[in-house]
């Protein structure tokens, strides 16, 4: 079949492409490898999975009678009711009649002599497309450790990113959890209600801010929707594309008082979230500031976690929001609980899996299930996976073997035709995502709608724009904490994986305003023919 462009992947990313590619007339098909719409809130669906930016704004903004009429009913969105909105989108706008769902892309090859993807998924069907939009998530390729004797393990191996659909009761069982991130944190409070026994391996110590969660305040709903597209147009001017009802203070960190300082961090800290990382403009680039907003958060560890011996443990040493920050619900106090056990493997790593536990430091713990709480090959995981061929056959996993090569974060010389949402290259991941791909969106719509007006066939980033652009990526991460920890924004999570920061840390305005004037100079650093 011959459509204008193919969309990979249906999560918000994918819906909005399909929503606004058919609304400027182009024919346009989403292909799904789930058996749903929801992508990200379809597979994380482990205890207590809920998205960390308040739904108010982690939520679409293109048409306001959805943004009007759409209720979350608590502050922080759990992963059913996120679900549920993304049903709800596909519903609304008429999505589904151009979605394939249980529709895996295979393979997709640029045809030079046609200027023409061609797609094959794995139902054996062959597609051809003029244009490729994948919005495959920076985060959906599940993490599993080559642990030596995985297999051998007698009772269930679950992985938070792939959570049974049925749900897992851990009443009376001894629950081992691998992992501190984002998605352990959320977890691991409500597994240890269940279980007999919980045994946490870390590897690094996380920092973890309280939520507050609790069911949405009507009167600051009825505020915000009362100037909804005001309030949205606000948060795109900040750094995080979210969050703009509070300002940083007006002064670096350093330069006011130690009381004034810690007064500032407690404020946010009562208010929860990531407003601690935003109480002062300078804390991701300035060491002496991060290293005050990371031992207020110590300070906090030691003053909930009773055993002092255990806080020290739990106190992360690398530079506050280096890794992303965790949001969390219960999470130091859970280590409180006297069947919860705390064992650190950052320097004595897991060395097997038994079939009734794991070897590390040369000791067996004993557990019978286990949970992966391992993370996910961030960014090029997803695509790399995919048999994704540019001009001359080259294989993205050649393209990007040393790092991911692209411009703007959007396009790869080589590959024509070929947009990414929320790639590496971008500000997704320090963005409210769906804030990200509404602009991503909009901007390759106004991009195929200027390609087409032309009458040219095809559009790549320029080798040359490309390698400034990764340069930049580079340069401003210098600037900031981020390049001082190991994190999957450096893909230091995997091991082989090259040791390049792949996310733009430029704050999502500068971001914007950038691509809008590539766009408005002609789309500057990309080749048409
Ligand atoms: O994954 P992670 P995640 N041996 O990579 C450890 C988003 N998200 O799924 O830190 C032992 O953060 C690893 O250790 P270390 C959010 O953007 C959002 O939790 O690498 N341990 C780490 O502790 C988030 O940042 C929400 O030393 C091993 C953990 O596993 C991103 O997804 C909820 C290991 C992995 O943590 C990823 O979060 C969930 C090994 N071999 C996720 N390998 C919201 O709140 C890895 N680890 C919306």
């Amino acid at each position: 079949m011959r459509i204008d462009v193919l969309i990979v992947g249906a999560g918000f990313g994918g819906l909005y492409a399909l929503h606004k590619l058919r609304s400027i007339g182009l024919r346009a098909l989403v292909l799904e490898a789930a058996p749903s719409v929801g992508g990200t809130w379809w597979a994380n669906r482990y205890p207590g999975a809920r998205v960390d930016i308040q739904s108010l704004e982690y939520s679409y903004s293109f048409d306001e009678p959805l943004q009007q009429q759409w209720h979350w009913s608590e502050r922080y969105a759990s992963q059913p009711e996120l679900l549920r909105y993304a049903n709800h989108v596909a519903d609304r706008f008429d999505l589904r009649r151009d979605i394939c769902l249980n529709t895996r892309v295979e393979q997709a090859h640029f045809d030079e002599a046609t200027a023409l993807w061609r797609v094959r998924t794995d139902d054996g069907r062959t597609w051809r497309a003029r244009f490729i939009v994948t919005a495959v998530g920076p985060l959906s390729t599940p993490n599993t450790p080559a642990f030596p004797g995985l297999d051998s393990f007698a009772g269930p191996v679950l992985h938070s990113a792939r959570w049974p659909h049925e749900g897992v009761d851990f009443g009376g069982r001894d629950v081992a959890v691998i992992g501190t991130g984002s998605s352990a944190v959320q977890m691991i409070p409500l597994i240890a209600e269940r279980a007999r026994t919980l045994t946490v391996f870390q590897r690094t110590a996380a920092y973890a801010v309280p939520a507050r969660n609790g069911p949405l305040d009507p009167e600051r709903e009825a505020r915000i929707k009362a100037d909804y597209a005001g309030f949205r147009a606000r948060n795109r001017r900040m750094r995080a594309g979210f969050g703009c009802e509070l300002a940083p203070h007006a002064l670096p960190t350093m330069q006011v008082s130690a009381e004034e300082r810690q007064a500032q961090f407690e404020q946010r800290w009562q208010i929860g979230g990531f407003s601690l990382l935003g109480a002062f403009a300078d804390t991701l680039t300035d060491a002496r500031a991060n290293q005050a907003c990371a031992e207020f958060v110590r300070g906090k560890i030691r003053g909930i976690v009773r055993d002092p011996a255990l806080a020290e443990r739990l106190c992360p040493t690398h530079p506050i929001g280096c890794k992303r920050l965790c949001v969390d619900t219960g999470y130091y106090d859970t280590y409180n609980r006297s069947h919860v056990t705390l064992v650190d493997v950052g320097g004595t790593p897991i060395e097997r899996i038994t079939p009734r536990g794991l070897v590390a430091g040369g000791r067996e713990h004993g557990f019978d299930t286990l949970v992966l709480a391992t993370g996910f090959d961030a960014f090029t995981g997803p695509l790399t996976r995919i048999d994704l061929r540019g001009r001359g056959g080259l294989p993205i996993a050649d393209k990007w073997r040393d790092g991911p090569l692209n411009y703007l974060g959007l396009a790869v010389a080589g590959f024509p035709n070929l947009f990414n949402l929320v790639g590496p290259g971008s500000t997704s991941a320090f963005t409210s995502v769906i804030t990200a791909i509404e602009q991503h969106v909009d901007w390759i719509a106004d991009c195929i709608g200027w390609l087409d007006a032309s009458g040219r066939r095809t559009i790549e980033a320029s080798a040359d724009a490309e390698a400034r652009w990764v340069q930049w990526v580079n340069h401003v991460a210098e600037q900031t904490v981020y390049p001082h920890c190991n994190s999957w924004y450096l893909g230091a999570n995997i091991p082989g994986k090259p040791r390049v920061f792949m996310p733009l840390a430029s704050g999502f305005p500068a971001y914007a305003d950038r691509c809008a004037a590539v766009a408005r100079d002609g789309y500057a650093g990309f080749v048409t023919r």
